[in-house]
C-alpha cells in the first residue's frame, strides 16, 4: 500500500475540499463529476469540471447549459481512506456477447451471490429497455428479489474523490481495454469502490445513461469490477444502477446505507491491480474459484 498523498491530506487546518459540479438545462441532467482534493488542487479540479458541464455530449442541441459548482470543506477527521477495487475487463465484440457474459455470471456464475441472479438480470433488462427513466440513482435490490427504491429517484453516490497521481496512472493504463479510459471510467470506479466498501452491498450493475458510451460495469464483492463494453447500443439516453444486497436489512438500515453512499466522504488513496482484457472463458474461470 502506498502512503496516502500527503499533499492532499492537507496539514493546515487539516481540511480537504469537496467540489461538485452538475450542468443541467431546464430539468434536463447533463453531466455531473467530483472530488475531494486539497486547496492547492482545488482550482485545476474546479476548471476540469466546468469543462465537463459545458461540453457535456448529452447536450444534443448544444444549448448553454446552467451550471451548480459546491465546493465544501470536509475535516481530515470526517475522511474515510480507502482502496479502489481491481479491474477487469471483458474482450467482445458485440452487445449480443456482453449480454450473454452478464446472463452467465448472474446465473450461478459468481457463487457467492444472495440475491438472486436472474431476478437481477430481469430488472438490469428493464433499466436497458428504458423502462425506469425517472430514476436518476441506484436502486437496492434486496436477497427476496424485492426492488426498493430510496428517495423516489435512487440514491446518488456522492462525496468520494481520488488522490491525482492514482487518476493519472489508472487513465494510462486502462488505455490498452477495447473499452478505453476516460473520466467517466475513474468516476465509475470510485463509485464502485465506494458501494463495495461498505459491508452490505455484495454486487453493483451499472449501464451509463449517456447516449455514446456504451460501457458498462458489473462490481463483486470480494473479486472487483469488470468493464463491460456493448452493455448498451449506442443512442439510448437512459442507464442506471442497481445494488444487490447481502441481506434483508431493515429500513432503518437502509437510509443509514443509502446516507454512507451520498453523504459520508471516501477518499481513495490506493488502487489494486487492473488487469488486461480477457475473453469470457477465461473471466467466468476467474469468477468461479472466486
Ligand atoms: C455513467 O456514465 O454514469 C456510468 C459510466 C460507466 C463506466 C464504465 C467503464 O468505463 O468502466
Ligand atoms: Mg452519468
Amino acid at each position: 500500500m502506498t502512503a496516502p498523498d500527503t499533499e492532499s491530506l492537507s496539514k493546515k487546518g487539516g481540511h480537504l475540499y469537496s467540489v461538485r459540479m452538475r450542468a443541467f438545462i431546464n430539468d434536463h441532467h447533463l453531466s455531473g463529476g467530483e472530488d475531494l482534493v486539497s486547496r492547492n488542487a482545488l482550482g485545476e479540479r474546479v476548471l476540469a469540471l466546468l469543462e465537463q458541464g459545458l461540453t457535456s455530449s448529452k447536450n444534443s442541441e448544444s444549448l448553454p447549459p446552467s451550471l451548480n459548482v459546491r465546493i465544501e470543506p470536509v475535516p481530515e477527521t470526517d475522511i474515510v481512506p480507502s482502496v479502489l477495487l481491481p479491474v477487469y475487463c471483458l474482450e467482445s465484440g458485440s452487445h449480443e456477447e456482453t449480454l450473454s457474459f452478464l446472463r452467465m455470471v448472474l446465473d450461478a456464475g459468481f457463487p457467492r451471490l444472495t440475491v438472486p441472479g436472474k431476478i437481477l438480470f430481469g430488472h438490469f433488462l428493464d433499466i436497458l429497455g428504458g423502462s425506469d427513466q425517472r430514476l436518476s440513482g441506484a436502486t437496492f435490490i434486496l436477497p427476496s428479489g424485492k426492488k426498493i427504491t430510496p428517495e423516489q429517484t435512487g440514491v446518488r453516490v456522492s462525496h468520494f474523490g481520488i488522490v491525482p497521481h492514482l487518476r493519472q496512472i489508472l487513465l494510462k493504463e486502462a488505455a490498452t481495454h477495447p473499452a478505453g479510459a476516460g473520466r467517466r471510467f475513474i468516476e465509475a470506479l470510485q463509485i464502485a469502490s465506494k458501494i463495495m466498501s461498505h459491508p452490505v452491498p455484495e454486487i453493483e450493475v451499472c449501464v451509463s445513461d449517456n447516449p455514446e458510451y456504451t460501457t458498462g460495469y458489473i462490481a463483486l464483492k470480494g473479486f472487483g469490477y469488470i468493464r463491460l463494453p456493448h452493455i448498451k447500443l449506442a443512442g439510448k439516453a437512459w442507464g442506471g444502477r442497481l445494488i444487490g444486497l447481502s441481506s434483508e436489512i431493515p429500513a432503518s438500515l437502509q437510509s443509514e446505507l443509502s446516507v454512507y453512499l451520498s453523504r459520508v466522504p471516501v477518499l481513495f488513496v490506493d488502487r489494486s491491480p487492473l488487469f488486461p482484457s480477457e475473453n469470457a472463458i477465461a473471466l467466468l474461470e476467474r469468477l468461479k474459484k472466486g
